[in-house]
């Protein structure tokens, strides 16, 4: 395979309503995509974070940088850009995860595509779809949450994720649970804004039988996660804290977390998330797929990797209106509670010609 051209086309798509998390709050997915053209295949990809770094340290601009001075140059000097060569090449490149993941999963597509491979075969996924579930942002009242959580219950969402922040937490769970039940699957993200002397006030949480809770406390400290995780009996859940398999491997032999989310952008891409999810397998680990409110472009291959056997876990992966009026692909739609796995070669799907071009802001050439 031999790289004859990158893209970096700048989207903005906005969405249906605004994202409020413990970080901030988000009106409209702004991002880009990357297209790699080689002399087999094309490919796709998307960026997964935000122009602004709230939630990781990564974001657009720098990552547009990252690729086109500091990764690109070494992936083009390859005498073959296989998916498998690439991680290696990056890898004196520190960190930068997300936008590693952007290149590595261009090149994934294109690949697969040229094998005539659909990513789940590639993954080794087991099912051919899978459960639904929602993250819910915080809110101005109460009243305004139950009314959401019941128009996504409806819909037929599987498991209701709820944003909580200092002042938004026990009782929003409190009114969730009084509401709609014991038996609904549950569970909260933080998103690190919590601290370990809020330990007494998490505790609170363990009375309302939670799936998890997840990133309470500070990005990449382990150990006040294993500390938190001793006087909680909710399971922790990592999210932010998880940047590679090694990471994985520490915070599940510290008991920092017994729950992970596997986001494969997060994590350098889907060779690395599926590293995460053989690991956390053999330990018992439960994983499940996070989401970063992607397009169709990014939500495609989450919905193959969150097919393999231990995402035992219903995902963030919602259907695409629950984020955009319009998607930039065919949107995903959400049936019985689940969504579909792609199946056509490669990452299973392509921007709508009509509507890239409609939400697409500015367009780069990287390499030609
Ligand atoms: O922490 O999981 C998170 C969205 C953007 C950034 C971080 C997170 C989220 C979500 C929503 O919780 C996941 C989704 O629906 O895509
Ligand atoms: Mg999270």
């Amino acid at each position: 395979m031999r790289l004859e051209r990158v893209e970096l086309l700048h989207v903005a798509l906005p969405l249906v309503t605004p994202f409020r998390t413990s970080f901030g709050t988000m009106t409209s997915k702004d991002t880009f995509l990357l297209r790699v053209v080689t002399d087999e295949a094309e490919g796709w990809s998307e960026f997964a974070a935000d122009p602004e770094p709230l939630y990781c340290s990564e974001f657009v601009a720098g990552a547009e940088t990252v690729i086109r001075d500091f990764l690109l140059p070494r992936v083009a000097a390859l005498p073959e850009p296989t998916t498998a060569a690439l991680a290696p090449a990056m890898a004196a490149v520190k960190g930068h995860e997300l936008a590693k993941a952007a290149l590595e999963t261009a090149l994934l597509d294109a690949e697969l595509r040229a094998y005539g491979m659909p990513i789940a075969t590639f993954l080794g996924s087991v099912r051919d779809r899978v459960p639904a579930g929602v993250s819910v942002g915080i809110k101005d009242s109460l009243p305004e949450l139950l009314d959401d959580v019941e128009k996504y219950l409806d819909e037929g969402y599987v498991r209701i994720k709820l944003k909580i922040e200092p002042g938004w937490d026990v009782e929003p769970v409190r009114a969730v649970r009084n509401r709609f039940g014991d038996a609904l699957p549950l569970q909260v993200d933080a998103n690190t804004a919590y601290t370990l002397a809020d330990a007494p006030h998490l505790r609170k949480l363990d009375a309302f039988d939670l799936l998890l809770i997840e990133e309470p406390l500070a990005e990449n400290n382990l150990h006040a996660h294993a500390q938190l995780q001793r006087r909680l009996t909710t399971p922790v859940c990592l999210d932010e804290s998880i940047h590679t398999a090694s990471d994985a491997a520490s915070a599940i032999a510290m008991d920092a977390c017994r729950v992970i989310n596997v986001k494969p952008a997060r994590v350098g891409g889907y060779a690395e998330a599926r590293r995460i999810h053989d690991l956390a397998t053999a330990h018992g680990v439960p994983v499940w797929c996070g989401g970063m409110l992607e397009t169709g472009i990014g939500r495609a291959p989450n919905l193959a990797l969150a097919a393999l056997p231990g995402f035992t876990l219903p995902g963030d992966t919602s259907a695409s209106r629950r984020y955009f009026a319009e998607d930039i692909t065919e949107p995903f739609v959400l049936e019985d509670g689940h969504l579909p796995v792609p199946t056509t070669p490669g990452i299973g799907i392509a921007p709508l010609p009509d509507a890239l071009a409609r939400f697409t802001t500015a367009t780069r050439v990287l390499h030609s």
